[in-house]
């Protein structure tokens, strides 16, 4: 360059706090009147609220990106040890309410924004939260993103830019409507994109043989079409800590020479169309929780941001002059569920074809980066691919698939000789009708650690769904029970909770929430448990006031607020809900004066677009609630509300206002569950069967501080085995009949005795999820629950308790068990240093 740049000339230093990124009022104020000036060229008499809410972000960006950039500095200078955490989903909330707490700087950043005169919420709120999730595999990421970076644990984040993520939920005439979210927009001040980092991954098209100059047998791929991925980035601070990982995310372009000669031929159109097929990989998140839909399309997506983030794995070795053969030293990677595991394939073929290694070599690399974890027990969860489709969208990596299948095949005949229905089991291709990849069996072959998310659901992977891999695997398997980031789902959600704890323990539980155990001592104390449900009452008169302002429905804040927040599956029971509600509804109108302790009957939640039984579901419960909620009868003492649109934003809501949570599933479905920690945490007693963590938060907080109801696992599969039939329970049960009975007469549905009938088909001669079998215990438990808030005093206590003993459920504490038992990663402490922008 032979022009001088001004601007290096000057030579700014950049420091932790100049006059660019200063904490205090003023400079905090002067930041944001420079980016509503600067970023959105606004003056305040035209400014709306968005501009507001974008100037405050990028004012709290401009004071984390030192961090970012001195992390990314410190990992690049010492070559660090990195997780790569691969993802189909991250569900991450708004950032900014979370930026500010976890740079320590909540209270200042309020204080300056009220001294401008606007509204401190109102801006928060004006965050459109990134979607891009389903629930809770997707909320799992993110907060483990969260503890890996308060951990100090050099991590990558890798997964999809979906530009539509989960669907916005309107309900219209009680059913379900699904309104594309577009969530980027206003822009998204949390991400920078990296064009300069792009790679392309290939699809289609057929592979050929070649020989090298080296005499070597060697395969190339010729796609028939080439992605391109661009990578955008978004810092990931921890709590209190100098570290600041990324979340790198993937979008999808056609590259500049695609169709070269559509557009030279004059085919413009043709040319554009196919531009935009590339651009679909990343369009939209496929919006199932809890069963795959098999469609090309999301293979599709799952190979881009595969291969995008291997590639990046092996940029960054380049970058760091790591050789290649050092790959699993210098990454871990987790792979969330199968949705990522064609990465198995996609690093031999990587290793193999493009950089020329031996197989055996690759081989040895490659399961020694991988780690599994199993999200789910539902067969229809588990992921494969219809060979055919599979072989047209990637016809090397099924040559590579097969020739992984042939070794492994050979290993287990070997440990379990003459075993044919063995192999037919473990095979990575089912072939017992049309054939199919079965992606979990990829994941184990593939993989040096296989891990549940509860004690309960490994053992039962362990016992049943991957028993084959466990007998010869054994010490692969091993269980990381779920956690929650305590930053989010309480110092960020239930401020008014965390003053209190603080004043009595201090805030170091933060970092370590066993310290709340100290808590138990002042469940005992009369001042403390007035304090503690004045917390609770204020803060679900809040919800009252949003609910009377959203569903214009009146809801007694005294009463007990009864929620149960999660998408809606039939595994999941919220129809046993709705039974229990129709149960005590049934009991007043039978005896208008009993005596009945008030609820009201909270529901959040969404339904996958396919899934009508689950949107039958939602329709059932709007309906009961037209009925219950306007019947002189009731009383007011019922009622219930569906909560539109439930988001992770909308959850830091709920969770505080809940006196008991619904964690209800049919034992044995639920891998683990974490909304169920995250309720407990905030003081809700949980009413729950067996299943999942509800296990261990049982075990946690005391078997007298949870109500437990129903058919344990084993009971569920004797009583299949034995020929559960539901009539049973419907013949011989008076109030469950009625119950029933009331929806199917068409009482909740203006008459028309036929539109539930399909629920009521499913439960009555089915009941796949055993709904009857645990009706009667579930009421039973119910009235011992409703008694129990009867006694204040003693609720308290109990809802006291369950704060105090649920440390076991922080992600720190899940993360520091990956890092230790499989991981094998250490922390790496950040230093920021003053830093001349000329050293660049
Ligand atoms: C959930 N799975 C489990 N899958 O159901 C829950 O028990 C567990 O606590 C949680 O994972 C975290 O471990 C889940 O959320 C999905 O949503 C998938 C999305 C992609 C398609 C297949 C289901």
């Amino acid at each position: 360059q032979t022009v001088p740049n001004p601007v290096l000339e000057c030579k700014p230093i950049i420091q932790v706090e100049d006059d660019r990124t200063g904490l205090s009022i003023e400079a905090l104020k002067r930041g944001f009147l420079d980016n509503l000036f600067y970023v959105q060229g606004k003056f305040s008499g035209i400014a709306t609220k968005n501009d507001c809410y974008m100037a405050l972000a990028y004012t709290v960006r401009d004071r984390l990106f030192k961090r970012w950039v001195d992390t990314a500095e410190t990992y690049t200078k010492n070559g660090s040890r990195t997780v790569c955490y691969l993802s189909a989903e991250f569900l991450m909330g708004p950032h900014l309410g979370n930026n500010l707490i976890n740079l320590g700087i909540y209270d200042q950043v309020k204080q300056a924004i009220e001294e401008l005169g606007l509204d401190f919420y109102e801006l928060l709120e004006q965050e459109e939260e990134p979607g891009l999730g389903n629930g809770g595999l997707g909320r799992l990421a993110a907060c483990y993103l969260d503890s890996m970076a308060s951990l100090e644990i050099p991590s990558l984040g890798y997964g999809i830019r979906y530009e539509f993520g989960i669907f916005e939920q309107k309900i219209q005439d009680g059913w379900q409507v699904e309104i594309t979210d577009k969530w980027l927009r206003f822009g998204n001040p949390w991400d920078v994109a990296r064009p300069e980092w792009s790679v392309e991954v290939k699809l289609g098209g057929h592979t050929e043989s070649y020989v090298d100059e080296n005499d070597r047998y060697r395969v190339r791929w010729i796609p028939f079409q080439v992605v391109k991925g661009i990578p955008y980035d978004t810092p990931i601070l921890g709590y209190k800590v100098n570290t600041a990982n990324t979340l790198r995310l993937w979008a999808a372009e056609a590259p500049e020479s695609f169709d070269f000669e559509a557009f030279n031929s004059g085919d413009y159109v043709k040319a554009v169309q196919a531009k935009m097929t590339s651009e679909n990989l990343s369009k939209v998140l496929y919006p199932n929780d809890n069963v795959s839909q098999g469609k090309k399309l999301r293979l599709a997506q799952q190979i881009f941001f595969v291969s995008c983030s291997l590639q990046d794995m092996i940029r960054i070795m380049k970058g760091q002059k790591i050789p290649l053969e050092k790959f699993h030293e210098k990454f871990v990677i987790q792979l969330n569920d199968t949705h990522p595991s064609i990465a198995v394939a996609e690093l031999m073929r990587l290793l193999v074809d493009e950089y020329g290694m031996e197989w055996e070599q690759a081989w040895e690399i490659t399961t020694k980066a991988f780690a599994y974890t199993n999200h789910t027990l539902l067969p229809e969860a588990l992921e494969k691919w219809p060979l055919g489709l599979f072989g047209e969208l990637l016809p090397r990596h099924l040559q590579i698939i097969y020739e992984i299948n042939g070794r492994f095949l050979d290993d287990v005949r070997i440990k379990f000789p003459d075993d044919f229905d063995r192999l037919k089991r473990m095979s990575l291709i089912d072939e017992s009708g049309e054939r199919y990849i079965r992606m979990a069996n990829l994941a184990c072959v593939g993989s040096f650690a296989i891990n549940g998310v509860a004690q309960l659901h490994t053992e039962l992977l362990q016992k049943d769904v991957l028993h084959d891999f466990y007998e010869m695997y054994p010490e692969k398997f091993n269980n990381k029970t779920n956690g929650i980031t305590p930053r989010r789902f309480m110092v960020l959600s239930n401020p008014r909770l965390c003053e209190l704890i603080d004043s009595k323990i201090g805030n170091t539980w933060i970092k370590n929430l066993h310290e709340l155990r100290q808590l138990e001592a002042f469940a005992e104390d009369v001042e403390f448990r007035h304090k503690f449900r004045q917390i609770k009452q204020a803060i679900k008169q809040d919800l009252a006031e949003y609910i009377k302002a959203k569903n214009g429905i009146d809801v007694d804040a005294n009463s007990l607020f009864d929620i149960q927040a999660k998408r809606f599956h039939e595994y999941k029971r919220q129809h046993l809900n709705a039974l229990h509600i129709i149960t005590l509804y049934n009991r007043i109108k039978a005896n208008p004066n009993i005596d009945i302790t008030p609820r009201t009957f909270l529901f959040g939640g969404k339904a996958a677009p396919g899934y009508y039984i689950a949107k039958l579901t939602i329709k059932l419960i709007n309906s009961i609630g037209e009925v219950v909620n306007r019947d002189p009868d009731v009383r007011g003492r019922l009622k219930v509300v569906f909560l539109e649109d439930y988001s992770v934003k909308f959850a830091q809501r709920v969770y505080p206002a809940a006196d008991l949570s619904e964690q209800i599933s049919t034992a044995g479905k639920e891998a683990s569950g974490t909304g169920n920690m995250k309720f407990a945490l905030n003081g809700a007693l949980t009413i729950g069967t067996l299943d999942g963590a509800n296990v261990e938060i049982r075990e946690e907080v005391g078997e007298e501080n949870f109500f437990l109801f129903g058919l344990t696992a084993e009971e569920v599969y004797a009583k299949k085995a034995q020929g559960y039939d539901p009539m049973y329970y419907y013949n011989r049960d008076p109030e469950l009949k009625l119950a029933i009975d009331r929806i199917s007469s068409g009482f909740f549905s203006h008459g028309d005795a036929n539109l539930f009938k399909p629920l009521l088909d499913t439960l009555l001669h089915r009941d796949e999820y055993m709904l009857l079998a645990d009706y009667r215990s579930y009421i039973e438990c119910q009235e011992q629950v409703s008694q129990a808030y009867r006694d204040v005093e003693n609720w308290t206590r109990m809802a006291i308790l369950n704060v105090a003993r649920m440390g076991k459920f922080s992600s720190d504490r899940s993360i520091s068990d990956y890092c230790e038992d499989i991981w094998q990663i250490q922390p790496v402490k950040i230093e920021l240093s003053e830093y001349l922008q000329t050293d660049v």
